[in-house]
Protein backbone atom coordinates (compact mmCIF):
# COMPACT_ATOMS: atom_id res chain seq x y z
CA UNK A 1 0.00 0.00 0.00
CA UNK A 2 1.40 3.28 -0.93
CA UNK A 3 1.68 5.86 2.23
CA UNK A 4 -0.33 8.29 2.95
CA UNK A 5 2.16 11.33 1.76
CA UNK A 6 0.79 13.56 4.49
CA UNK A 7 2.01 12.05 7.60
CA UNK A 8 5.28 13.09 6.00
CA UNK A 9 4.53 16.73 5.78
CA UNK A 10 6.32 18.94 8.54
CA UNK A 11 4.00 21.54 10.64
CA UNK A 12 2.95 24.88 8.80
CA UNK A 13 5.59 26.59 11.13
CA UNK A 14 8.65 25.82 12.89
CA UNK A 15 8.14 24.11 16.16
CA UNK A 16 8.85 26.91 19.04
CA UNK A 17 8.24 25.75 22.54
CA UNK A 18 10.02 29.02 24.26
CA UNK A 19 9.20 32.46 22.35
CA UNK A 20 12.15 34.86 21.76
CA UNK A 21 10.48 36.79 25.22
CA UNK A 22 11.49 33.54 26.75
CA UNK A 23 7.96 32.72 27.50
CA UNK A 24 6.61 29.25 27.43
CA UNK A 25 4.36 28.41 24.30
CA UNK A 26 3.94 25.40 24.21
CA UNK A 27 3.32 22.47 27.21
CA UNK A 28 6.09 20.05 25.88
CA UNK A 29 8.85 21.94 27.09
CA UNK A 30 11.76 20.09 28.61
CA UNK A 31 12.85 19.90 32.18
CA UNK A 32 14.74 22.59 34.03
CA UNK A 33 17.40 20.53 35.51
CA UNK A 34 17.84 19.40 31.45
CA UNK A 35 17.44 23.24 30.24
CA UNK A 36 19.98 24.34 32.90
CA UNK A 37 22.49 21.45 31.58
CA UNK A 38 22.18 23.27 28.19
CA UNK A 39 22.35 26.97 29.32
CA UNK A 40 25.75 25.70 30.45
CA UNK A 41 26.98 24.29 26.79
CA UNK A 42 25.43 27.07 25.33
CA UNK A 43 27.44 29.98 27.45
CA UNK A 44 30.87 27.66 26.70
CA UNK A 45 29.74 27.31 23.39
CA UNK A 46 29.36 30.58 22.32
CA UNK A 47 32.80 31.65 24.50
CA UNK A 48 34.62 29.20 22.41
CA UNK A 49 32.79 30.58 18.73
CA UNK A 50 34.42 34.19 20.04
CA UNK A 51 37.47 32.83 21.46
CA UNK A 52 38.21 31.05 17.91
CA UNK A 53 37.14 33.52 15.54
CA UNK A 54 40.00 35.50 17.57
CA UNK A 55 42.38 32.90 17.06
CA UNK A 56 42.02 33.49 13.70
CA UNK A 57 43.00 37.65 14.19
CA UNK A 58 46.15 36.48 15.83
CA UNK A 59 47.00 33.85 12.60
CA UNK A 60 46.91 30.42 15.40
CA UNK A 61 43.93 29.05 13.00
CA UNK A 62 43.64 28.91 9.56
CA UNK A 63 40.30 29.58 9.17
CA UNK A 64 36.87 29.17 11.62
CA UNK A 65 33.54 29.22 10.10
CA UNK A 66 31.69 30.65 13.20
CA UNK A 67 28.38 28.69 14.82
CA UNK A 68 27.92 31.89 16.84
CA UNK A 69 24.20 32.02 16.91
CA UNK A 70 23.98 28.71 16.25
CA UNK A 71 24.50 27.28 19.19
CA UNK A 72 21.42 25.79 20.35
CA UNK A 73 21.53 23.68 17.30
CA UNK A 74 25.54 22.14 17.97
CA UNK A 75 24.38 21.69 21.54
CA UNK A 76 20.98 20.15 21.03
CA UNK A 77 22.60 17.91 17.99
CA UNK A 78 25.12 16.58 20.39
CA UNK A 79 22.78 16.29 23.89
CA UNK A 80 20.15 13.83 21.89
CA UNK A 81 22.25 11.37 21.35
CA UNK A 82 23.92 8.62 23.50
CA UNK A 83 27.35 8.01 23.65
CA UNK A 84 27.51 5.33 20.90
CA UNK A 85 25.76 7.22 18.55
CA UNK A 86 27.39 8.78 15.88
CA UNK A 87 27.86 12.68 15.20
CA UNK A 88 28.48 13.23 11.16
CA UNK A 89 29.64 17.02 11.54
CA UNK A 90 30.35 20.01 9.01
CA UNK A 91 33.12 22.58 8.95
CA UNK A 92 30.71 24.81 11.22
CA UNK A 93 29.88 22.10 13.47
CA UNK A 94 32.76 22.30 15.75
CA UNK A 95 31.31 22.78 19.25
CA UNK A 96 28.85 20.16 17.88
CA UNK A 97 31.58 17.79 18.17
CA UNK A 98 33.25 19.25 21.19
CA UNK A 99 29.95 18.43 23.66
CA UNK A 100 30.08 15.15 21.97
CA UNK A 101 33.45 14.95 23.82
CA UNK A 102 35.85 15.86 21.38
CA UNK A 103 38.56 17.49 22.43
CA UNK A 104 38.14 21.72 21.26
CA UNK A 105 41.83 21.96 20.59
CA UNK A 106 42.18 18.52 18.74
CA UNK A 107 38.32 19.20 17.10
CA UNK A 108 40.27 22.87 16.28
CA UNK A 109 43.52 20.75 14.18
CA UNK A 110 42.13 20.28 10.99
CA UNK A 111 41.62 23.93 10.40
CA UNK A 112 44.97 24.94 12.12
CA UNK A 113 46.53 23.45 9.60
CA UNK A 114 47.81 20.26 11.61
CA UNK A 115 47.67 16.69 11.47
CA UNK A 116 45.05 15.29 9.54
CA UNK A 117 41.30 15.59 11.82
CA UNK A 118 43.07 16.05 14.66
CA UNK A 119 40.88 13.58 16.41
CA UNK A 120 39.92 9.47 16.58
CA UNK A 121 36.72 9.38 15.03
CA UNK A 122 36.12 6.13 16.86
CA UNK A 123 36.61 7.92 20.65
CA UNK A 124 33.65 10.06 20.59
CA UNK A 125 32.04 8.30 17.72
CA UNK A 126 32.29 12.16 15.88
CA UNK A 127 33.17 11.55 12.14
CA UNK A 128 36.25 13.81 10.61
CA UNK A 129 34.78 17.55 9.90
CA UNK A 130 33.79 17.31 6.10
CA UNK A 131 34.45 20.66 4.21
CA UNK A 132 33.30 19.01 0.50
CA UNK A 133 29.66 19.95 1.16
CA UNK A 134 27.48 16.68 1.78
CA UNK A 135 29.95 14.34 1.67
CA UNK A 136 29.98 12.92 4.89
CA UNK A 137 25.81 12.34 4.44
CA UNK A 138 26.27 9.18 2.23
CA UNK A 139 29.29 7.87 4.88
CA UNK A 140 26.70 8.71 7.73
CA UNK A 141 24.11 6.73 6.65
CA UNK A 142 26.28 4.06 5.50
CA UNK A 143 27.21 3.88 9.41
CA UNK A 144 23.84 3.51 10.30
CA UNK A 145 22.96 0.84 7.68
CA UNK A 146 26.05 -1.39 9.27
CA UNK A 147 24.66 -0.58 12.64
CA UNK A 148 21.04 -2.04 11.47
CA UNK A 149 22.39 -5.16 10.12
CA UNK A 150 24.31 -5.82 12.81
CA UNK A 151 21.25 -5.46 15.20
CA UNK A 152 23.12 -2.14 17.37
CA UNK A 153 21.04 0.19 18.66
CA UNK A 154 23.22 3.13 17.16
CA UNK A 155 21.77 6.52 15.94
CA UNK A 156 23.46 8.91 13.23
CA UNK A 157 23.05 12.68 13.75
CA UNK A 158 23.83 13.78 9.62
CA UNK A 159 24.22 17.40 9.85
CA UNK A 160 24.49 19.94 6.99
CA UNK A 161 23.24 23.49 6.06
CA UNK A 162 21.14 24.89 3.67
CA UNK A 163 23.08 24.99 0.73
CA UNK A 164 24.55 21.28 1.29
CA UNK A 165 20.61 20.26 0.40
CA UNK A 166 21.46 21.43 -2.87
CA UNK A 167 24.36 18.56 -3.11
CA UNK A 168 23.73 14.97 -5.11
CA UNK A 169 25.05 13.67 -2.34
CA UNK A 170 22.25 14.94 -0.07
CA UNK A 171 19.36 13.31 -2.52
CA UNK A 172 21.23 9.68 -2.57
CA UNK A 173 21.62 9.51 1.13
CA UNK A 174 17.64 10.25 1.72
CA UNK A 175 17.07 8.26 -0.51
CA UNK A 176 19.15 5.18 0.44
CA UNK A 177 18.40 5.86 3.72
CA UNK A 178 14.58 5.92 3.49
CA UNK A 179 14.88 2.33 1.19
CA UNK A 180 16.83 1.00 4.17
CA UNK A 181 14.96 2.31 7.57
CA UNK A 182 18.49 3.64 8.21
CA UNK A 183 18.68 5.01 11.76
CA UNK A 184 19.41 8.30 10.87
CA UNK A 185 18.74 12.01 11.92
CA UNK A 186 19.12 14.22 8.76
CA UNK A 187 19.53 17.65 10.43
CA UNK A 188 20.12 20.65 8.34
CA UNK A 189 20.89 24.46 9.52
CA UNK A 190 19.23 26.84 8.34
CA UNK A 191 20.92 29.54 8.52
CA UNK A 192 19.70 31.61 5.55
CA UNK A 193 23.05 31.99 3.46
CA UNK A 194 25.29 29.26 1.59
CA UNK A 195 28.13 32.03 1.63
CA UNK A 196 26.96 34.88 -0.57
CA UNK A 197 23.89 32.79 -1.74
CA UNK A 198 20.51 33.38 -0.05
CA UNK A 199 17.84 30.63 0.97
CA UNK A 200 15.68 32.15 -1.84
CA UNK A 201 18.53 31.28 -4.47
CA UNK A 202 19.16 28.02 -3.13
CA UNK A 203 15.96 26.38 -2.99
CA UNK A 204 12.28 26.78 -4.17
CA UNK A 205 10.56 24.00 -2.03
CA UNK A 206 7.91 25.35 0.47
CA UNK A 207 10.61 24.66 3.26
CA UNK A 208 13.97 22.17 3.40
CA UNK A 209 11.89 19.75 5.65
CA UNK A 210 10.10 19.30 2.76
CA UNK A 211 12.20 18.26 0.67
CA UNK A 212 12.18 14.37 2.89
CA UNK A 213 8.52 13.95 1.12
CA UNK A 214 10.22 12.56 -2.28
CA UNK A 215 11.87 10.41 -0.83
CA UNK A 216 9.85 8.95 2.06
CA UNK A 217 11.00 10.67 4.96
CA UNK A 218 8.91 12.61 7.62
CA UNK A 219 10.33 16.23 7.62
CA UNK A 220 10.04 18.41 10.75
CA UNK A 221 10.37 22.09 10.95
CA UNK A 222 12.17 23.77 14.08
CA UNK A 223 12.87 26.96 15.56
CA UNK A 224 16.54 26.65 15.51
CA UNK A 225 16.93 29.34 18.19
CA UNK A 226 15.23 27.88 20.85
CA UNK A 227 16.91 25.44 22.88
CA UNK A 228 13.86 23.45 24.11
CA UNK A 229 12.40 22.59 20.87
CA UNK A 230 15.54 21.25 19.58
CA UNK A 231 15.60 19.11 22.13
CA UNK A 232 12.10 17.95 21.82
CA UNK A 233 12.19 17.80 18.23
CA UNK A 234 15.79 16.72 17.75
CA UNK A 235 15.41 13.93 20.83
CA UNK A 236 12.11 12.53 18.96
CA UNK A 237 13.32 11.89 15.82
CA UNK A 238 16.63 9.82 17.42
CA UNK A 239 13.68 7.94 19.75
CA UNK A 240 12.27 7.02 16.16
CA UNK A 241 15.37 6.32 14.41
CA UNK A 242 16.38 4.19 17.37
CA UNK A 243 12.90 2.42 17.59
CA UNK A 244 13.30 1.27 13.79
CA UNK A 245 10.76 4.26 12.65
CA UNK A 246 13.65 4.72 10.03
CA UNK A 247 15.48 8.32 9.32
CA UNK A 248 13.95 11.65 9.59
CA UNK A 249 14.82 15.29 7.85
CA UNK A 250 14.78 18.30 10.59
CA UNK A 251 15.55 21.86 9.35
CA UNK A 252 16.25 24.15 12.20
CA UNK A 253 15.46 27.76 11.33
CA UNK A 254 18.50 30.45 12.45
CA UNK A 255 20.81 32.63 10.81
CA UNK A 256 24.41 33.14 10.58
CA UNK A 257 25.26 35.84 12.24
CA UNK A 258 28.77 36.18 11.34
CA UNK A 259 30.45 35.95 8.06
CA UNK A 260 30.58 32.73 6.42
CA UNK A 261 34.59 33.06 7.46
CA UNK A 262 36.74 35.23 7.90
CA UNK A 263 37.84 35.07 4.72
CA UNK A 264 34.22 36.39 3.54
CA UNK A 265 32.59 40.08 3.46
CA UNK A 266 29.06 39.35 4.20
CA UNK A 267 28.59 43.43 3.69
CA UNK A 268 28.53 42.42 0.69
CA UNK A 269 25.45 40.88 0.29
CA UNK A 270 23.32 41.36 3.08
CA UNK A 271 22.25 44.41 5.19
CA UNK A 272 23.07 45.12 8.86
CA UNK A 273 19.53 45.96 9.48
CA UNK A 274 18.85 41.78 8.56
CA UNK A 275 21.31 40.74 10.93
CA UNK A 276 20.35 43.26 13.94
CA UNK A 277 17.12 41.79 13.48
CA UNK A 278 17.91 38.54 14.39
CA UNK A 279 19.84 39.26 17.50
CA UNK A 280 16.99 39.28 19.76
CA UNK A 281 16.18 36.33 18.97
CA UNK A 282 19.49 35.04 20.21
CA UNK A 283 19.18 31.77 21.84
CA UNK A 284 21.19 32.07 25.04
CA UNK A 285 19.37 35.48 25.47
CA UNK A 286 16.28 33.79 25.18
CA UNK A 287 16.87 30.72 27.56
CA UNK A 288 18.54 32.37 29.93
CA UNK A 289 15.30 34.92 30.69
CA UNK A 290 12.82 31.66 30.27
CA UNK A 291 15.02 29.95 33.67
CA UNK A 292 15.07 33.59 35.49
CA UNK A 293 11.50 33.75 35.23
CA UNK A 294 11.15 30.29 36.59
CA UNK A 295 13.46 31.29 39.44
CA UNK A 296 15.89 28.03 38.61
CA UNK A 297 19.00 30.18 37.57
CA UNK A 298 20.81 31.78 40.07
CA UNK A 299 23.77 33.89 40.44
CA UNK A 300 26.18 31.38 41.43
CA UNK A 301 24.72 29.05 38.54
CA UNK A 302 25.44 31.96 36.30
CA UNK A 303 29.07 32.73 37.47
CA UNK A 304 29.67 28.65 37.69
CA UNK A 305 28.48 28.19 33.54
CA UNK A 306 30.91 31.69 32.86
CA UNK A 307 34.03 30.69 34.89
CA UNK A 308 33.44 27.27 32.90
CA UNK A 309 33.55 28.97 29.63
CA UNK A 310 36.43 31.04 30.35
CA UNK A 311 38.53 27.26 31.06
CA UNK A 312 37.55 26.12 27.78
CA UNK A 313 38.26 29.22 26.18
CA UNK A 314 42.01 28.93 27.99
CA UNK A 315 42.36 25.39 26.97
CA UNK A 316 41.83 26.36 23.40
CA UNK A 317 43.99 29.34 23.88
CA UNK A 318 46.85 27.17 25.25
CA UNK A 319 46.59 24.58 23.01
CA UNK A 320 46.61 26.52 19.82
CA UNK A 321 49.65 28.73 20.97
CA UNK A 322 51.65 25.69 21.27
CA UNK A 323 53.63 25.19 17.74
CA UNK A 324 53.35 22.17 15.87
CA UNK A 325 56.36 20.03 14.25
CA UNK A 326 54.38 17.90 11.44
CA UNK A 327 56.70 15.40 10.14
CA UNK A 328 56.48 15.92 6.31
CA UNK A 329 56.91 12.35 5.85
CA UNK A 330 53.27 11.90 7.35
CA UNK A 331 51.81 12.57 4.34
CA UNK A 332 52.98 9.06 2.80
CA UNK A 333 52.43 7.15 5.95
CA UNK A 334 48.35 6.88 5.81
CA UNK A 335 46.71 6.74 2.47
CA UNK A 336 47.70 3.44 1.78
CA UNK A 337 48.00 0.08 3.57
CA UNK A 338 50.62 -0.78 0.32
CA UNK A 339 51.93 3.13 -1.25
CA UNK A 340 52.08 3.10 -4.95
CA UNK A 341 55.60 3.12 -6.77
CA UNK A 342 55.11 6.76 -8.01
CA UNK A 343 54.23 7.96 -3.87
CA UNK A 344 57.28 5.96 -2.78
CA UNK A 345 59.26 7.77 -5.66
CA UNK A 346 57.95 11.14 -3.79
CA UNK A 347 58.51 10.31 -0.32
CA UNK A 348 62.32 9.59 -1.30
CA UNK A 349 62.93 13.01 -2.90
CA UNK A 350 61.11 14.43 0.32
CA UNK A 351 63.58 12.35 2.46
CA UNK A 352 66.60 13.45 0.04
CA UNK A 353 65.24 16.70 -0.24
CA UNK A 354 65.18 17.43 3.98
CA UNK A 355 67.95 15.72 4.50
CA UNK A 356 70.44 17.77 2.24
CA UNK A 357 68.63 20.58 4.64
CA UNK A 358 69.62 18.96 7.72
CA UNK A 359 66.17 18.46 8.82
CA UNK A 360 66.09 14.47 9.08
C1 LIG B 1 31.12 20.20 -3.00
C2 LIG B 1 31.45 21.60 -2.59
N1 LIG B 1 31.10 22.63 -3.39
C3 LIG B 1 31.40 23.90 -3.03
C4 LIG B 1 32.06 24.15 -1.85
C5 LIG B 1 32.41 25.58 -1.46
N2 LIG B 1 31.60 25.99 -0.31
C6 LIG B 1 32.12 25.96 0.93
S1 LIG B 1 31.02 26.43 2.08
C7 LIG B 1 29.82 26.69 0.93
C8 LIG B 1 28.46 27.17 1.36
C9 LIG B 1 27.71 26.13 2.11
O1 LIG B 1 26.54 26.64 2.67
P1 LIG B 1 25.62 25.82 3.63
O2 LIG B 1 25.53 24.40 3.20
O3 LIG B 1 24.35 26.56 3.73
O4 LIG B 1 26.39 25.81 5.02
P2 LIG B 1 26.90 27.02 5.94
O5 LIG B 1 28.28 27.38 5.48
O6 LIG B 1 25.93 28.14 5.83
O7 LIG B 1 26.95 26.44 7.30
C10 LIG B 1 30.31 26.43 -0.35
C11 LIG B 1 29.52 26.59 -1.58
C12 LIG B 1 32.42 23.05 -1.05
N3 LIG B 1 33.03 23.20 0.12
N4 LIG B 1 32.08 21.79 -1.44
Amino acid sequence: MTPDPRRLLPSDAPVTLIDPDGKAVGNAVPDDATLLRSLGALITARRLNDQAYALVRQGRLAVYPSSHGQEACQVAAAQVLDADDWLFPTYRDTVAAVVKGVDVVEALSLLKGDWHCGYDPHEHKVAPHTTPLATQLPHAVGVGHAARLRGEPTVVMAMCGDGGTSEGDFHEALNFAAVFRAPVVFFVQNNEYAISVPLARQSAAPSLAHKGVGYGIPGERVDGNDMAALLSVLGEAVRRARAGEGPQLVEAHTYRIQAHTNADDATRYRDEAEVAAWVPRDPITRLRAYLQDRGVLTAETETAFSEAAERAAGHLRDGLNRDITPNPQDLFAYVYERPTSQLREQEALIADELSREGAL
